[in-house]
C-alpha cells in the first residue's frame, strides 16, 4: 500500500485533507475500528470478562492509573482509576478518549512498511516483518563491518515512560557496541542544578502541598502540564494558602494565582539570588538550621551582595518592591513550598537558576514543617525500591562504554562530515525528533541523507517516520505488558495487555527481540521475556516495597510506596551529599556557587532578532507531539498562535488573528497572532508539539530554536530563540 504523498498545496484544509488521505489508506491495510473487538478474539483463549489494570504511559507528572474492562477480548470500558487518590477518577483531555483516538485509531499504523519514495515525502509500501528485518539485518551487518557498532544510533525518549517499553533495545544496541544516547533534554538540567546543592532531587511529595500555606509555582503550568496536583493545590487554598506563579507567560495558571510575578525569560537565577540577598538583609534566615545542616553561608552572603534589589530588578524587569516583598512573604509563610517541574530548565543560565531557587528553603529552614521545602521529582525512590538487576548490562558489555551522542545535537551529529565514524543507521522508538528536537530544519536535512538507514517504531506514521525506511507498527499499553515508575509521585503501577495486539503491531521489546535473532545473536540476555521482567523488577525487600507484590499489583493495578510518614525527609539535613548538609557553597562544582551569567547574544542578532521567543507546553490536548496528529483534538486545540504583547503588536500594526510569519536564520513559522496581555514587551510566546507535516508552511517550533546547551546537565536551551515577526 502507499502512503498518500503530503498534499503540496498550502491551504487550510490540508491538515485535515492530510489525516483522511493518510487515514483511508492506512485503513485498507486492516479492519475499521468496529471491526478490531471481534478480530482480536480469535488470537486469544476463550471468551470471558476481564478487569485489566494499567497507566498511563505519557512523559507526564501524573502517571494516572486506569482500568480496562473487557469482555470476549472487546474492550467493553476504559475508566481511570477511582481508587488512585491521585488520578482520583479523572484522565485529562489528552487521554479521555484513549481507546477510539490513538488504539482504535483508523490512522493507525498496523502493518511495517517499507519507503518506496523519496526520504520525507510518506510514500511507502506495505512489506512483511520478515523481510523488513532481514533487509535491515543485512544492511546492519555490513555497517557493523565496515564502521563497527558506533555508526548505528538508538534514538529513544519519553513516548512511553513503561520500565520494560522505555528501556527496551538498550542491551541489543549495548551488544552491537552501537553510540550511546545521552537523553538529556528534559530534566537534566534542573536535576544538575538542584543536585549541586542538595545531592538529590527528591523532597516534599505532592499530596503533601495540601499543608503548604505559601505555595510558589515557579516556572510551571501547573494547571496544563500536571493537573492532578491541582485539586490539593485548590485544598490548601481553602485552608488560606497563597499561590504565587513565576513565570514570563501569564499561563491560565498564572491566571489563578493570587500573586502573579513576570520577570524576563532567563533571569530566575538572578531572581533567586536576589531573594537570598533580600532574606539575609533583613534577616529571615533559619539561624539554627543554617548552622546544623548547610555549609557554605559565609561564601554565599558575599556572594548576593551584588544581587541587590537594584540589580535584580534591573535584571529581571520586576519592581525592586516585588523582590523585597516576595522575599519577606516567602521567608515568614509557614510551611513554604517551591514547587518546580521543567520548563524553566530550557534557558542556557537554566540549571544555575534551579541551583540558586533549591537553597531557599535551607536559607529559611523550610524542610522543618510538613508542605515545606521544595517539590521537584520523585523518581529517585524508585531507584531504591525496584530491583534493576534485570535492567542492567550484562558485566561484559558494561567494560565496552561506546561514545555518547547527546540527543539535543541530532542535526549536528547527523549532519556533520567530521564525525567518525558518521552515524549510518538510526532508530527512532519512543520520540518524534523531527517534532521535538531543536534545530528541526537541521534535523531533517540529517534524516533526508540517502546513505542513513533510518528505522522508526510508532503508532502512527510521525512526522519522523516519514523520512525512515522501514517503519514498524508499536503496541499502546493496552497491548503490552509494561510496570510504571513516576517522575513525581511515590506511585507504582502495573500494566496488563487488555487485548493482543492489533493488526501487525508489536511491542518495542519484541521488535528488538526479532531483531536480534535476525542478526544471528543467540544471547539470553537479549530475548528476555517482559512478564518476566515485570516480576523480577518486583522482587524487592525493600522497605518502600513492603506488602506490594507481583500479585498484589494483579489485584490492585497501582500501589503507594510504604514511606516514613510524615514524609519529611530534612527536617534534620540528611542531604544525599557527602557530608549530608545542603551545600550553599559546593567546590565540586565549577562555579562553587550559581551566578546570572546571560547568553551573550550579538548585538546583530538582537537587531535582526529582536523578540525573546519562548515555546512551551500551552497546549492542553497534546503531550508534546504526541496526540497532535489527532483530528479531533486537533480541532479542540485550535490554530497554533502566537502571543504578543499590545505595545510590540501595535508597533508591527498587528492586530489579534492576524496572520504572522515568525523567522530567525534557521527557519520560519506561520502562526496567528493573539494579543491577550501574556506576555511582556520584547517576548513572544508559543506552543511546542504540532506536526510539521500539518502546519501551514511545514514547521514548527523547533525550527526556530537552536541546539545550544544548558549551563549543567547538557540539557536543551530551548527557550534562548530570537525571532523576528512579520504580518503576511
Ligand atoms: N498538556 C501537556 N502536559 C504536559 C506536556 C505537554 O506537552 N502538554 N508535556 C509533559 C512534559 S514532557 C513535561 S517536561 C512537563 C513540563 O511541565 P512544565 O515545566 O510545567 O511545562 P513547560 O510548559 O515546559 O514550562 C512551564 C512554564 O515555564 C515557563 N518558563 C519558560 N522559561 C522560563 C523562565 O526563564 N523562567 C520562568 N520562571 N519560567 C519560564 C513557561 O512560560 C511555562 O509556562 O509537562 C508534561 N505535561
Ligand atoms: N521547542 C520545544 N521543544 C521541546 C520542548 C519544549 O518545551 N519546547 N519540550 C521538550 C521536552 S521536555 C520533551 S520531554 C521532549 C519530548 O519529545 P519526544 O520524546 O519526541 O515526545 P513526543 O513528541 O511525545 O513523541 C513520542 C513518540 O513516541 C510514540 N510512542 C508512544 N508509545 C510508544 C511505544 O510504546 N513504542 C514506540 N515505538 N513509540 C511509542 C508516540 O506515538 C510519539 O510519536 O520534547 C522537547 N522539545
Ligand atoms: S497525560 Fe498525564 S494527566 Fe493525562 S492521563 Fe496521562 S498521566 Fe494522566
Ligand atoms: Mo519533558
Amino acid at each position: 500500500m502507499q502512503q498518500k504523498p503530503k498534499n503540496p498545496s498550502k491551504h487550510v484544509l490540508n491538515r485535515r485533507q492530510f489525516i483522511e488521505i493518510s487515514g483511508k489508506g492506512i485503513a485498507s491495510l486492516s479492519v475499521g475500528a468496529a471491526g478490531l473487538g471481534s478480530l482480536s478474539l480469535s488470537a486469544c483463549e476463550s471468551p470471558k470478562s476481564n478487569k485489566v489494570f494499567g497507566a498511563c504511559h505519557h512523559d507526564c507528572p501524573d502517571t494516572c492509573s486506569w482500568e480496562i474492562t473487557t469482555e470476549d477480548n472487546q474492550i467493553k470500558s476504559f475508566k481511570a482509576s477511582e481508587s488512585n487518590p491521585y488520578t482520583a477518577g479523572k484522565l485529562c483531555n489528552k487521554m479521555d478518549n484513549f481507546h477510539n483516538e490513538v488504539v482504535f485509531s483508523p490512522h493507525r499504523l498496523l502493518k511495517p512498511l517499507k519507503r518506496v519514495g523519496v526520504k520525507g515525502s510518506g510514500d511507502f509500501a506495505e512489506i512483511s516483518w520478515d523481510q523488513a528485518l532481514q533487509e535491515i539485518s543485512e544492511k546492519l551487518k555490513i555497517i557493523l563491518d565496515e564502521k563497527g557498532g558506533e555508526a548505528i544510533l538508538p534514538f529513544s525518549y519519553g513516548g512511553n515512560e513503561g520500565i520494560i517499553q522505555g528501556r527496551a533495545g538498550r542491551k541489543l544496541f549495548a551488544h552491537m557496541g552501537a553510540s550511546r544516547l545521552d537523553r538529556t533534554i528534559c530534566g537534566d538540567a534542573a536535576v544538575a542544578g538542584i543536585e549541586a546543592v542538595n545531592g538529590q532531587t527528591t523532597g516534599v511529595m505532592p499530596e503533601d502541598i495540601i499543608h503548604s500555606r505559601f505555595i510558589v509555582l515557579w516556572g510551571t503550568n501547573t494547571l496544563y502540564t500536571n493537573q492532578h496536583l491541582w485539586p490539593f493545590i485548590l485544598k490548601a487554598k481553602e485552608q488560606g494558602a497563597k499561590i504565587v506563579v513565576i513565570d514570563p507567560f501569564k499561563s491560565d495558571t498564572a491566571m489563578e494565582a493570587d500573586w502573579y510575578i513576570q520577570p524576563f525569560p532567563g533571569t530566575d537565577t538572578a531572581l533567586a539570588l536576589g531573594l537570598i540577598h533580600v532574606i539575609l538583609a533583613e534577616n529571615l534566615q533559619d539561624v539554627d538550621y543554617i548552622s546544623k545542616y548547610t555549609s557554605g553561608i559565609n561564601e554565599l552572603t558575599v556572594h548576593v551582595q551584588l544581587y541587590n534589589p537594584e540589580n535584580v530588578a534591573k535584571i529581571t524587569g520586576l519592581d525592586k518592591e516585588t523582590i523585597i516583598d516576595l522575599a519577606k512573604s516567602y521567608a515568614n509563610a509557614k510551611p513554604s513550598l517551591i514547587r518546580l517541574l521543567i520548563g524553566m530548565e530550557h534557558q542556557s543560565n537554566g540549571a544555575s537558576a534551579y541551583r540558586a531557587i533549591a537553597m531557599l528553603p535551607a536559607l529559611t529552614g523550610a524542610w522543618k514543617e510538613l508542605g515545606g521545602g521544595l517539590m521537584h521529582m520523585a523518581y529517585e525512590l524508585f531507584g531504591e525500591a525496584l530491583n534493576y538487576e534485570p535492567h542492567e548490562l550484562p558485566q561484559n558489555l558494561k567494560e565496552k562504554t561506546t561514545r555518547l551522542i547527546n540527543m539535543v545535537k541530532l542535526g549536528k551529529v547527523l549532519t556533520d562530515p567530521t564525525m567518525s565514524p558518521s552515524i549510518d543507521a538510526l532508530f527512532v522508538y519512543n520520540a518524534n525528533p523531527a517534532v521535538t528536537i531543536p534545530n528541526q530544519n537541521l534535523v531533517l536535512e540529517g534524516l533526508k541523507r540517502t546513505d542513513l538507514l533510518t528505522v522508526v517504531l510508532d503508532h502512527f506514521v510521525t512526522d519522523t517516520a516519514r523520512y525512515a525506511d522501514y517503519v514498524f507498527p508499536a503496541t499502546t499499553p493496552f497491548e503490552n505488558w509494561d510496570l510504571f515508575s513516576t517522575w513525581a509521585i511515590p506511585y507504582l503501577n502495573i500494566n496488563e495487555p487488555a487485548i493482543p495486539p492489533l493488526g501487525e503491531a508489536k511491542a518495542n521489546t519484541e521488535f528488538f527481540r526479532l531483531l536480534a535473532k535476525h542478526m544471528g545473536y543467540e544471547e539470553s540476555y537479549l530475548f528476555e521475556d517482559d512478564q518476566d521482567l515485570v516480576k523480577t523488577t518486583l522482587d524487592s525487600n525493600h522497605p518502600y516495597m513492603k506488602g506490594i507484590t507481583y500479585k498484589s499489583l494483579r489485584k490492585t493495578g497501582w500501589a503507594k510506596f510504604n514511606l516514613p510518614d510524615p514524609w519529611m525527609p530534612h527536617v534534620e539535613g540528611n542531604f544525599a551529599t557527602p557530608t549530608k548538609k545542603c551545600l550553599f557553597y559546593n567546590p565540586n562544582v565549577d562555579p562553587a556557587l550559581p551566578d546570572y551569567i546571560p547568553l551573550p547574544h550579538s548585538e546583530e542578532d538582537i537587531i535582526n532578532y529582536p523578540y525573546r521567543l519562548l515555546s512551551i507546553k500551552s497546549t492542553k490536548h497534546f503531550l508534546n507531539s504526541s496526540h497532535a496528529n489527532i483530528d479531533s483534538l486537533i480541532q479542540k486545540e485550535g490554530k497554533p498562535y502566537l502571543d504578543i504583547s499590545d505595545e510590540d503588536a501595535i508597533a508591527l500594526s498587528i492586530v489579534d488573528g492576524d496572520a504572522v510569519k515568525v523567522y530567525n536564520q534557521r527557519g520560519e513559522v506561520l502562526l496567528n497572532a493573539k494579543i491577550k496581555k501574556r506576555v511582556k514587551k520584547g517576548v513572544v510566546c508559543m506552543p511546542q508539539g504540532y506536526w510539521t507535516s500539518l502546519m501551514d508552511g511545514d514547521s514548527s517550533a523547533n525550527a526556530l530554536t537552536d541546539d545550544l546547551l544548558t549551563d549543567m546537565g547538557g540539557g536543551a536551551a530551548l527557550q534562548e530563540a530570537r525571532v523576528a515577526i512579520m504580518k503576511v
